[in-house]
């Protein structure tokens, strides 16, 4: 029998209530043995009863308390929150009564986990539970709660089905090699079907980087020949003077970072040493990094200054390859118009005089399609864990695939077929290791 487990589900402090959480075999029984109101062994599931949480004779605090009977809780165990009010000791006290009458502390995560051994949810279910806690914008939000409702857990299923399809096919034309025609045939579904798969993975990899970044920000690099107004356009959006601006090239030497929250999306932006040759040690050093920093961008705001724009400006982009950029034209307010024939978008604007900043951020969230992530059917996977499974899955499948076209026998495909099948239920916990999973779940909070 597993162990009653006890938490405190709300953060601990000073607020009007605080929940204690029991879950297990003996749940009801225990938490009985100290409340006086009702008999709660005798109570229906899923009703509140007021009484008191006592030691002894002597009242510890007034409370409600919920029973919910197994399965349709939570855990799928019996579950009984006590709803305390909400000060540090009464609770505490609360707690430790439990204990005492036989209740283990619970780790962070337990309940959860819990929910995942007993079926009642899958790991990325379990992963978005996580997510929903840690949301710190409202696309975050719906984001973790699409994952939690299921949706995504339901393609990767397809999926394994699709391969478990693929795979009775392969035994039967093992069974029966006599017929060569049918080997050919088998050949040509086997392709078919992979290259489906495949096709059915690619998408939600696509969709899996922009939900990604929409989670964890986006990490911006502003670049720029030195002087072009790269730390003033990153005041101007902090509402803030963090960067040191002066009219000296060459100011900015270390990176300096601030975020902003533009339309439910985080930027992450980084100022960075403005780009040229230089015989300044440290103004080199701060150079190289900005370089650096390019690879690890999700987006480039690449400043041109219109009053002083050269040919050299556009020397630093022809390198810049699979990034997303903006081309961002400052000091308009100078009055020198220019145009630049380039295969990205344009947004002119000054960072001092604060014209055209709305622009650039309208410009920001079109290029992460914002809108759109959040209306279409949201199939992607938010976390790294499961991202590189279903990486994995698709090299196992590519190499099916050249087994195929090789016309190698079809048992050798069927070995990666299989692996793709397992890396899958490794997303969605069908198959999984104990070191995993504790590890997984000891990331969670407290009580959850
Ligand atoms: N007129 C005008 N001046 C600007 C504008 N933006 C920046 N400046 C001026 O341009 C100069 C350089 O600005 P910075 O923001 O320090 O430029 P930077 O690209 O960070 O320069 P480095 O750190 O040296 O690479 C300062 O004198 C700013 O006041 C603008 O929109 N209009
Ligand atoms: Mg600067």
């Amino acid at each position: 029998m597993e162990d009653t487990i006890v938490a405190i589900s709300t953060s601990l402090g000073v607020g009007a209530i605080s929940i204690v959480r029991v879950s297990g075999d003996e749940a009801i029984e225990i938490v009985n043995s100290i409340f006086s109101g009702h008999d709660l062994t005798k109570v229906n599931s899923h009703t509140v009863h007021y009484g008191y949480i006592k030691e002894d004779k002597k009242i510890i605090d007034e409370v409600l308390v919920t029973v919910m009977k197994a399965p349709k809780t939570f855990t799928r165990e019996d579950v009984v929150e006590i709803n305390c009010h909400g000060g540090i000791m009464t609770t505490k006290k609360v707690m430790e009564l439990l204990i005492r009458k036989g209740c283990k502390v619970a780790e962070p995560g337990e309940f959860t986990k819990r929910a995942f051994l007993n079926g009642r949810i899958d790991l990325l279910e379990a992963e978005a539970v996580m997510d929903v806690i840690e949301a710190k914008t409202e696309s975050n939000m719906s984001l973790a709660l699409n994952q939690l409702t299921g949706s995504i857990s339901n393609k990767i299923e397809d999926l394994r089905q699709e391969i478990v399809e693929l795979l009775t096919f392969i035994e039967v034309s093992i069974d029966y090699p006599e017929y060569d025609e049918a080997n050919l045939l088998t050949n040509d579904r086997l392709k078919n079907g992979v290259q489906n798969i495949l096709k059915k993975i690619d998408i939600i990899l696509k969709n899996s980087e922009d939900g990604i970044i929409l989670k964890n920000g986006i990490k911006t690099i502003i670049l720029g020949k030195p002087n072009v107004g790269k730390s003033s356009l990153l005041n101007t959006l902090l509402e803030e003077e963090k960067a040191i601006v002066t009219s000296i090239p060459g100011t900015t030497r270390d990176v300096v970072e601030g975020s902003i929250n533009i339309g439910g999306i985080i930027l992450d932006m980084m100022d960075t040493a403005g780009i040229r040759k230089t015989d300044d040690k440290i103004e080199e050093i701060g150079v190289k990094k900005s370089l650096d920093l390019i690879s690890k961008a999700n987006l480039i705001l690449y400043l041109i200054d219109s009053s002083s724009y050269d040919k050299e400006d556009l020397e630093l982009l022809k390198n810049i390859k699979d990034k997303k950029v903006i081309v961002v034209i400052n000091k308009i307010d100078l009055n020198n118009d220019i145009n630049i024939d380039i295969p990205y978008p344009i947004v002119k604007i000054s960072a001092k005089e604060k014209i055209g900043i709305d622009e650039l951020k309208d410009e920001i969230t079109n290029l992460f399609n914002q809108n759109k992530l959040e209306t279409k059917d949201l199939t992607y996977l938010t976390n790294a864990r499961s991202i590189a499974l279903l990486k994995q899955a698709k090299d196992s499948l590519q190499s099916s695939l050249e087994c195929i076209n090789n016309k190698m026998p079809t048992d050798i495909s069927e070995i990666d077929l299989k692996e793709a099948w397992n890396l899958l239920g490794m997303i969605i916990g069908k198959t999984y290791e104990d070191e995993l999973i504790d590890n997984l779940f000891s990331r969670f909070c407290l009580g959850k």
